[in-house]
């Protein structure tokens, strides 16, 4: 399972939000591209970058600091966040975005929706964001009246590859991720899900890790790595799970002594010598 540590833009500043609420924020740092940098230091293996400005506008707000990301990390990046037209989403392609992440247009404009996976395949995902079940939209602002469940298919039989579910409710809670939605969004599609939204321990990305085999790929850490309640690397071991049983690789002594013995032509057991006749004894 991947672990994505999240980037939430708002202003040009990296921050965190709760349940995605404006008036709840925290700033974490003033300088995104140096937490990117941070994030790719410490081991991840890719970033999730969301432009909040862009998701609330409607249109992207923060891109010029996505494209210095992009720069200046080697992992890859997916973003979120505003994207609603096929020019933008092909603009961050183009600049070297791994891919892009779909929410309010999947669910309005079903149109641009297929065109976008018919010419970029698995470099477009949707982002499912469920309030009480139902699709939230602009920004976690307005709810639709889509169940998430019942979108998330629809999605797969457009051709959508990747789904990212996410509990806005367990959103910045630290309080764990909504696990039984997240396993019957997994369960009911064909196609990978990750999961987000309230991962805060080495236990919940276990638990995740364990539903790998129902299609849970991967998990966005948010809040819980930015106040220091998980430690990512320790996040990114856990989500690979026990390692393999290995046997240890016998020495070079033990190697040489194995391939003789294979090699040697077998010679008849040696005749056990006839014991000494003592003399003159019978
Ligand atoms: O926190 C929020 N208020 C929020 C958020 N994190 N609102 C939207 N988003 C993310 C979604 C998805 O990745 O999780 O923005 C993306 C969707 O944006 P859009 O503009 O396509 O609906």
């Amino acid at each position: 399972m991947i672990i994505f540590p999240a980037i939430d833009l708002r202003k040009g500043r990296c921050v965190r939000l709760i349940r995605g609420d404006v008036r709840d924020e925290t700033v974490y740092s003033e300088n995104p591209v140096d937490v990117a940098k941070h994030w790719a230091g410490r081991g991840a293996q890719w970033l999730h970058v969301v432009d909040l400005d862009g998701a609330i506008e409607g249109q992207p707000r923060n891109h010029e600091l996505v494209f210095a990301i992009v720069k200046a990390v080697k992992i890859p990046v997916q973003v979120g966040g505003g994207i609603r037209d096929m020019e933008t989403l092909k603009k961050l392609l183009d600049k070297g975005v791994r891919r892009c992440i779909l929410g309010t247009a999947a669910a309005q404009d079903e149109k641009f929706l297929k065109k976008a996976v018919d010419k970029y395949g698995d470099r477009v995902v949707v982002g499912v964001d469920a309030k009480d079940g139902y699709v939230a939209l602009k920004g976690w602002v307005e709810k639709s009246k889509l169940k998430a469940v019942d979108f998330a298919r629809k999605m797969q039989d457009l051709g959508v590859q990747t789904i990212i579910y996410t509990d806005i409710a367990k959103d910045g809670m630290l309080q764990g991720p909504n696990l039984e939605a997240t396993e019957a969004m997994a369960k009911a599609l064909k196609i990978p899900v990750i999961a987000s939204g309230g991962v805060s321990t080495l236990k919940d990305i276990e638990r995740l890790r364990k539903m790998e085999s129902k299609g849970v790929v991967g998990a966005i850490v948010g809040k819980a790595i930015y106040s220091g309640a998980l430690e990512l690397k320790a996040a990114i071991i856990a989500a690979k799970g026990p390692a393999p049983k290995v046997t240890a690789r016998p020495g070079k002594k033990a190697r040489r002594k194995a391939a003789s013995t294979r090699n040697a032509v077998k010679a008849p057991a040696p005749r056990k010598p006839a014991a000494p006749r003592k003399k003159g004894k019978r």
